[in-house]
């Protein structure tokens, strides 16, 4: 038992829960497994009812909403568990297949190692936000979250309606509510159901540098000067490996499918609208009746693609109901506990339905569409992809005159670090402050609270700015439409429109075109993966400015390396690349967001100022810097390690001829 733990504990008796009757030992009542050395949250703690003896009565309607039914007071029991290993967290939160998280107090061990490794005063008597994508698992878990919560002494609980918040909504209530943090049950773009994944978004790994991300490390802690959150990642951590008793509030269920507040004690749960804070926000920064103008022209085709995810919540009342498009320019518009089979990820393979009708002659104008959170997005026009790194750019050159938010100028750019360098060039024209983070959107987080950055994205489909410190897909969406309607606001009907084609052309012809894509070698063994990175480490050790590679000529090659300029925590080992004299560059990394198994990405970028060579497909346009780099590096220098294969290309999810390495399990390494 930690520290932490027994002081939480002396406190937590003495104080919030005072007089409450205080089990040391889960009870062995019928429903939990007295005779075995720990038990079960899932098989037991789901089902608690509430005590036979606890007096629920309905009570008058409070401002938030009308209150259901109460207790006046809440028992809390002791659930005793056992460590569980690997409950370490990635990128963006704790991701594992479904069938990990429903192993008897799997996500109970977790949620309680996060409450032991916070200072109690960031919690007790707390408001919490809990949300999710809707996907299979999510009901049962957010009874044990609401459960656990209140058992260590939370206060309050907001919760989407069916659990349902999309991930910036979540931002967005946190901010305007003023809660202290909160919770998301998804596991983003990966596939959900029975069979597939789940995930808790928190803040990400260990080697996090800022407080502002606002899941787990509750946003006050940066006012206050608390620990830094890669203290707190590696204290739950350290936590799931020593814990050995869980506290649970003794309430029932909570309905969610209904609005209102429900009080047990001085603990309550209000169930909320998914939507309206959210939307709210997004009728502050952008100019709907400009939207609404361009969406409700007849000569102006638009189609969103929910993929049966968390936004099919978001898109009827946002794009239909408030902004005037049809009806059936939604499309997969229900959230399904198992995205309707598909895998939530918005790019060209899976959201091919949308791909489809917007590469018809005769398809709309603008198509989008988001993953299972809602916090990425793709951007289509007729016959047209716009790259996320492109999109970024094109956004943060378009805003000042397009968005009302950013009508004094936006503060600062920045982008991850394998993100292309397209953004960086608007930042120069602008003259804006720049940054280049490491990958996972909590590394914005300090920069916005700075006041040093306004609109950021990563090539991994995500874009945002400092409304909220999420990613946020249908911000995107409404970004780029109010670029487009601010265009065409003065074209008559039956005047050609400028579309999103001619955005991006003359954005090229301005600033010169990233060619850009990245390559994802999936499931490989772990132990191979990182020995090739560890190979690349010491290809770069070696390495010397000048060297020749192909037609190319190293200017750096570094593993990279990020200091938070506003707190000045460092954050290192964040992706192996070779940058050369031309400004191209060859990036490596393992992904951080896998449920199984390595991940291997390289990215992959090449400028090129020549206007009449902006039309060449990027993967013709990257071809010799692909051949003579990979051929000439990976390939001979590490012979025997890495043998002829394919990767997928991370936009077309085609099997792509590129590096030539299998890293498919099994194969790597022996
Ligand atoms: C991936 C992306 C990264 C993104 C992260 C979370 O991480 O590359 O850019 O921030 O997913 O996105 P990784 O470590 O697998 O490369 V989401 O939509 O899952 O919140
Ligand atoms: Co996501």
């Amino acid at each position: 038992m930690s520290s932490t733990y027994a002081r939480f504990d002396t406190v937590f008796l003495l104080s919030r829960f005072a007089g409450a009757k205080y089990s040391p030992l889960w009870p062995s009542s019928s429903s939990s497994s007295s005779s075995s050395s720990h038990s079960s949250l899932l098989s037991s703690g789901t089902h608690l009812r509430a005590k036979p003896n606890s007096r629920l009565r309905s009570v008058t309607a409070a401002s938030s909403g009308p209150i259901i039914a109460g207790s006046e007071s809440i028992e809390i029991k002791s659930l005793p568990t056992k460590p569980i290993e690997g409950q370490k967290t990635g990128t963006s939160g704790l991701r594992k297949k479904v069938k990990v998280f429903m192993q008897d107090n799997y996500l109970a061990n977790w949620i309680q190692a996060l409450f032991n490794s916070l200072p109690l005063e960031d919690y007790k008597d707390a408001t919490l936000v809990l949300g999710g994508d809707g996907r299979y698992f999510n009901k049962e878990a957010s009874q044990i979250i609401i459960k656990i919560a209140a058992g260590n002494g939370v206060g309050k609980i907001l919760v989407g309606q069916e659990g349902i918040l999309s991930t910036p909504a979540v931002s967005a209530v946190i901010r305007k509510r003023k809660a202290n943090g909160g919770f998301i049950m998804s596991a983003s773009h990966n596939p959900g159901g029975p069979e597939y994944d789940w995930g808790i978004k928190t803040v990400d790994d260990d080697e996090s540098p800022n407080l502002s991300d606002p899941y787990i490390n509750f946003q006050f802690n940066y006012s206050s000067g608390q620990p830094a959150p890669e203290s707190i990642t590696d204290k739950i951590y350290g936590n799931t490996l020593s814990i050995s008793e869980i506290k649970v509030a003794e309430i029932p269920d909570i309905d969610l499918s209904h609005v209102g507040v429900t009080k047990y004690g001085n603990f309550s749960v209000e169930v909320i609208d998914p939507v309206s804070d959210y939307l709210e926000l997004m009728e502050d920064v952008f100019d709907f009746d400009l939207i609404r103008g361009l969406l409700s022209r007849s000569d102006f085709g638009f189609m969103f693609d929910a993929m049966h995810a968390v936004t099919g919540a978001y898109a009827k009342p946002i794009f239909v109901d408030n902004l005037g498009a049809k009806p059936d320019s939604i499309s997969n518009g229900v959230p399904l506990e198992d995205f309707g089979h598909g895998h939530p990820d918005p790019n060209l393979t899976y959201a091919k339905d949308l791909v489809d009708v917007m590469y018809r002659d005769d398809g709309p104008d603008f198509g989008a569409a988001s993953d299972g959170d809602g916090d990425r997005n793709m951007v289509l026009g007729n016959k047209f992809f716009v790259t996320p790194s492109d999109s970024v750019a094109m956004i943060a050159a378009n805003a000042q005159e397009a968005i009302p938010y950013f009508r004094a100028g936006p503060k600062g750019l920045a982008r991850s670090m394998p993100t292309s360098g397209a953004l960086d060039r608007v930042a120069e024209k602008l003259k804006l402050p720049f940054f280049e983070v490491p990958t996972g959107w909590k590394f914005f987080g300090n920069l916005m609270d700075a006041g040093k950055l306004s609109i950021c994205g990563e090539e991994s489909f995500g874009t945002g700015s400092d409304h909220i410190r999420e990613k946020d897909g249908i911000w995107a969406v409404l970004a780029w439409l109010s670029i487009l309607a601010h265009r065409n606001k003065d074209k008559k009907p039956g005047e050609k429109l400028v579309s999103v084609a001619d955005v991006v052309n003359e954005y090229w012809a301005t600033y010169g075109r990233n060619f850009f894509s990245r390559y994802d070698y999936e499931e490989c063994e772990s132990e191979g993966a990182n020995k090739m990175i560890e190979y690349l480490r010491d290809i770069v050790a070696k390495s010397k400015a000048g060297e020749n590679y192909g037609n190319y000529v190293l200017q750096f090659a570094d593993d990279f390396s990020y200091t938070d300029p506003v707190d000045g925590s460092v954050a290192s080992k964040q992706g192996v690349r070779f940058v050369f004299t031309d400004g191209s560059r060859i990036i490596f990394r393992l992904s951080g967001t896998g449920s199984a198994g390595a991940t291997v990405r390289i990215y992959i970028e090449q400028f090129e100022p020549d206007v009449s060579k902006h039309d060449v497909d990027a993967q013709i346009a990257l071809k010799p810097l692909i051949g003579s780099f990979l051929s000439c590096i990976v390939c001979i220098k590490a012979e025997g390690v890495y043998r002829e294969g394919e990767a997928h290309c991370h936009y077309m999810r085609e099997k792509t001829i590129l590096c030539h390495m299998v890293l498919m399990k099994g194969e790597l390494g022996s």
